[in-house]
């Protein structure tokens, strides 16, 4: 089978929201080799955009976005296992979740499954998290990195506030902030004293990775 029929497959399968496609193109693109990395943005982020376009202009509905990411889930918990990345030299821990208020949280999975494939120590929060939850975890870990994600604009003010929770409890000094989503920038993040921002997984990995030989130097 070759690869362009895999990578459509699976766009198809997050499109008309089939689990079942979804699992059989997945177990597909492993079993012929096909990066896990392109199964994921050329196929599934692929069909992910077609829904999100088709939301966003009423074509479709919710029932039919959680059917989409359902089919995405399906494939990404075979898919993201097989993610390969170069390992990290240094065992650094990294806080991940998303902001309050937002539960989006396909997105961050796949950057908290790279970073675990580069080889971080990754501590998941989770989804609508406040901001004493990245406090609290970033302290009791002594995190290098606090990464945050969001997908609304409106929730863009809970990173604002997680960042000067951080700052009011001194983990800051330590720490880096990375954020990510959509709906933020470089801009952004220096509007909210973060550090970093990356607009992809494969970003954010060579981001940590890059500042974090920096910081040791
Ligand atoms: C799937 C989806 C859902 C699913 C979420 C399932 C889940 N478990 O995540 C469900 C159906 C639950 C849902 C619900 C809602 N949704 Co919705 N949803 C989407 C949709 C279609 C796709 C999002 C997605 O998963 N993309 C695929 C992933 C892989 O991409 P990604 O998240 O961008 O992640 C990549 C990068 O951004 C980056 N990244 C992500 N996070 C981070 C973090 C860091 C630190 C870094 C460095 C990088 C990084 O790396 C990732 C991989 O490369 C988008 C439309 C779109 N085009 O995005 C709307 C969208 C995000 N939703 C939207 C809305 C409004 C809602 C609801 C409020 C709808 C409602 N009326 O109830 C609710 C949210 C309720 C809440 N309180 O959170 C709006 C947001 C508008 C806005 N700008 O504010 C969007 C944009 C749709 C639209 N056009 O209106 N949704």
């Amino acid at each position: 089978m070759d690869k362009a029929r895999i990578l459509a497959g699976l766009e198809h399968a997050v499109v008309s929201g089939k689990k079942e496609d979804a699992i059989r193109h997945a177990n597909n693109a492993i079993r012929h080799g096909l990066s896990a990395m392109e199964a994921i943005d050329s196929g599934l982020i692929k069909g992910m955009n077609i829904i999100g376009d088709r939301y966003s202009r009423h074509k479709i509905f919710l029932p039919q976005v959680l059917l989409a990411a359902d089919a995405m889930y399906a494939a990404l918990n075979l898919l993201l296992p097989h993610l390969s990345v170069e390992a990290a030299s240094e065992r650094a821990v990294i806080v991940i979740g998303v902001v309050e208020g937002d539960v989006h949280d396909i997105g961050k999975n796949i950057v908290r499954a790279m970073m675990v494939a580069a080889g971080y120590d990754v501590r998941d929060l989770g989804k609508d998290q406040p901001e004493d939850t990245f406090v609290r975890e970033a302290k009791l870990s002594k995190a290098s990195i606090v990464a945050m994600s969001t997908l609304m604009t409106p929730t863009m003010d809970s990173m604002k506030t997680t960042v000067d929770a951080l700052v009011e409890d001194g983990v800051r000094s330590n720490t880096l902030i990375m954020i990510g989503g959509p709906p933020t920038s470089k801009e952004f993040a220096d509007e909210i004293g973060a550090d970093l921002h990356a607009v992809s997984a494969q970003e954010a990995v060579a981001l940590v990775r890059a500042s974090l030989n920096r910081k040791r130097r």
